[in-house]
């Protein structure tokens, strides 16, 4: 059990304490009928393989092993009616037959989409226990349940549960999340000679002094605090720290201030070029269409997902949603977009851009070096073949993308399908392979169409080296998405196709135009794009604004690539300075936070996905040191990075594996440890979204109420609003990682 563990539940216990000692208000309502189980069951429901009986005052039931799902077996009882605001104990006693089962008990709605307010997963034993929670119901029902699912386990058991109760009216149990120490600073490492700041959390007003310590405990620096004042970011008072005059190398310093003992660091760069390794990784395990191989990936191999293989209806051949096509398409392989198992052509596009991006700025920068994406570099299956391995693993994705384009002789040939994804959302946990859910197209859009275009068209300069006739079919592709888009200039999707999968809207295709028209121009020098590029008001238009680029926002990404891939764009030493403006604009957000991030949302209100927001923002400095060569860029791209390893209000590192504490319960139907510890954690490097003011989740929002910037995060896998992973927001991190291996 790790230290925060042990915080945790003492902090639990001390609650429970306090809560237990309070007379208990009069309005607290037993929610559930018949929870005691005295004389009958009802009206208790089970699922027909479950069988369940009254034993000795308990209810017990026999479940059969061998079904896939957690929800293939259950017991429950349904219309309970809850009171958004208002908070709940659920309390129950259970035990298990034979040892070490697995329940999920959970509140939340009886009908689709299937919403969990609430859950637990606890391992009973045979001898049984007493279980008790609070939260906080985030909506207004009628249609809610208790639910305790009982399958998805290998073998036959048998389940008894007693006194089982949902109390309304109780007092609301607050959340505090385990913060740790009150010095902040980067879990990782900081580079040997680049910046090294850390932030204090504290009542003091005045300066305080600190000490750098070395391993063995002796001290090796020493400062004054500079005391910030009041963080917007946070609501903390705090002060910051510079010890950036130490250069030593070395392994477990930690930081002293104010009393308090930080979380150990190092003073190396070898952390990064791990990093920038695990971070380009996450997307083998990914894929979809192929069986994951766990010698590549030990404890993560899984059979293929989504090929046809029952209960997979496959995507080998996908209808349309009714009435948007009367073909089929074959749209096979590809990447998972996140913790779903939909595959978005929007946000697919992006991905592969950034990916494909770390690579060709690699080639061009001056600090770059391909041979660290090169072959044998990501341990994949196509490891060996004499091409880069960050080419072979975003040609998964290219392929993807192009068989998502509207085959010759129907209407709106070239365009490209938005999306495909399941019918009805699913439920957690799910492999990819046990998905029995009907796949569909959605209807095309000038978006996807556009960031087909984009990718396709970088990716004909990139490959050309190794493989000219994929080149050569991904700037046919290309061509022919742009000529559609073109034709079809504002097929925008639908904002409230969101069932099944993410919706990905868009109203405005004008910033991928542009993109797409700098890629192609980039790769062809032809007049027609340079034409669309000089005449597009989003050409000279300030696009670095506060929440930075993303899967909507895609005009740095041409702008980017048109300052730093060589051609003959006239004017082209005028978007290189615009690139420099927006980086001293961010670098003065970063010296403007106390925590060091170039961020800092309107009205303090953290984006979903905030985190790939300030890595992106920190690209934006990055490309200004590649433009420019001055430190002042290379050193704030640098201290970005703290932010998100661990210099944080939550004191935590959103990189999963990297710092003392970081996250590892990411939204995720595969990677689902937190819900069934047969499953893995996500793999090492994998990126949470972070804070999210909007806590668009009913868990979150079950927790969060009224948290401040920061602290609109928590680490649980059903907080998918703020702490899924992405293949949009890992691209961001293998774009830093690489960048700042590259400056040791
Ligand atoms: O990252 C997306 C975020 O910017 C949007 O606000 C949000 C709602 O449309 O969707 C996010 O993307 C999710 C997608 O819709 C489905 N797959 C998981 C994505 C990350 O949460």
């Amino acid at each position: 059990m790790n230290r925060r563990r042990t915080a945790l539940l003492s902090l639990t216990a001390l609650l429970a304490a306090a809560v237990t000692a309070l007379p208990a208000a009069a309005d607290e309502v037993e929610q559930l009928k018949n929870g005691t189980f005295d004389t009958t069951t009802d009206p208790w429901w089970t699922t027909s393989n479950v069988t369940a009986g009254l034993s000795g005052g308990q209810l017990c039931a026999d479940v059969p092993g061998g079904t896939a799902n957690r929800w293939d077996a259950a017991v429950g009882q349904n219309g309970i009616t809850l009171v958004e605001g208002e908070s709940y104990r659920i309390s129950f006693t259970a035990n298990g037959t034979p040892e070490g089962h697995v329940v999920r008990a959970l509140v939340g709605l009886s009908v689709a989409p299937y919403d969990t307010w609430f859950e637990v997963s606890p391992q009973l034993s045979v001898s049984g226990n007493s279980y008790a929670y609070t939260f906080t119901s985030p909506v207004d029902t009628t249609q809610g349940q208790v639910a305790f699912q009982l399958g998805g386990q290998a073998d036959d058991w048998r389940f008894c549960m007693d006194d089982v109760s949902l109390l309304g009216g109780v007092e609301p149990e607050p959340y505090e999340p385990d913060t740790g120490p009150r010095v902040r600073v980067n879990q990782v490492a900081y580079l040997p000679s680049g910046p090294k700041n850390a932030t204090l959390v504290t009542d003091a007003t005045g300066r305080l002094p600190w000490q750098l310590k070395s391993a063995a405990g002796k001290t090796v620096a020493r400062g004054w605090t500079v005391p910030r004042g009041t963080d917007a970011s946070s609501a903390q008072n705090v002060h910051s720290i510079d010890f950036g005059s130490h250069r030593g190398r070395g392994q477990g310093f930690t930081l002293v201030a104010d009393g308090e003992t930080s979380r150990p660091f190092d003073i190396d760069a070898r952390a990064y070029e791990q990093l920038s390794v695990d971070a380009m990784k996450y997307y083998y395990t990914q894929r979809s269409g192929v069986a994951i191989r766990d010698d590549l990936r030990p404890g993560y191999g899984r059979p293929a997902g989504h090929v046809n293989v029952a209960p997979n209806q496959g995507d080998a051949n996908v209808p349309c949603q009714p009435g948007v096509c009367d073909y089929t398409l074959d749209v096979t392989g590809g990447w998972y977009d996140a913790g779903d198992h939909g595959k978005y052509v929007v946000n697919g596009g992006i991905s592969t851009w950034e990916v494909l991006s770390t690579y060709e700025r690699s080639l061009l920068a001056r600090t770059g070096d391909p041979a660290k994406l090169g072959d044998g570099s990501l341990a994949i299956p196509e490891s060996g073949n004499k091409v880069p391995d960050v080419l072979d693993e975003a040609r998964w994705e290219l392929e993807f993308l192009m068989r998502m384009q509207v085959p010759e002789g129907q209407p709106l040939a070239g365009m490209a399908h938005h999306k495909v994804h399941d019918e009805q959302w699913t439920g957690l946990p799910l492999l990819p392979s046990d998905d029995p859910q009907k796949r569909e197209l959605h209807p095309p859009t000038t978006e996807a169409t556009l960031n087909l275009a984009a990718t396709a068209a970088q990716a004909a300069r990139l490959y050309r080296p190794y493989d000219r006739e994929f080149a050569t079919e991904a700037l046919a592709a290309a061509r022919k998405a742009w000529s559609a888009a073109l034709a079809h200039p504002a097929l925008h999707p639908d904002p409230n196709d969101g069932t099944g999968g993410g919706a990905y809207p868009d109203t405005d295709a004008t910033d991928e135009f542009y993109w797409a028209a700098a890629e192609l121009y980039l790769t062809t020098g032809e007049k027609e794009f340079e034409k669309h590029i000089l005449n597009s008001p989003v050409h000279t238009a300030d696009i670095y604004g506060p929440l930075g680029y993303d899967w909507s926002r895609t005009a740095a990404a041409g702008r980017l690539d048109l300052a730093t891939v060589p051609s003959r764009l006239p004017g082209r030493d005028t978007v290189r300075q615009s690139v420099i403006k927006g980086a001293d604009r961010y670098l003065a957000t970063l010296t403007s936070q106390p925590y060091g991030m170039p961020y800092a949302p309107e009205d303090n209100l953290y984006d979903w996905g905030s985190n790939h927001q300030i890595l992106h923002n920190a690209v934006v400095i990055a490309t200004a040191y590649d433009l420019t060569g001055a430190s002042k860029y290379r050193d704030g791209a640098l201290q970005s990075m703290d932010y998100v390893l661990g210099r944080n209000a939550l004191n935590i590192s959103y990189v999963t594996g990297y710092g003392e504490v970081s996250s590892q319960n990411q939204h995720s139907r595969w990677y689902a440890h937190q819900l069934d510890p047969n499953q893995p954690n996500p793999p090492r490097g994998t990126l949470a979204g972070g804070p999210n003011s909007s806590i668009q989740d009913p868990y979150a929002q079950s927790r969060l109420q009224g948290c401040v910037g920061q602290f609109c995060y928590i680490d649980d896998i059903q907080s998918w609003s703020t702490n899924e992973h992405t293949v949009n927001w890992n691209s961001a991190l293998t774009r830093m990682a690489s960048f700042v291996a590259d400056q040791a």
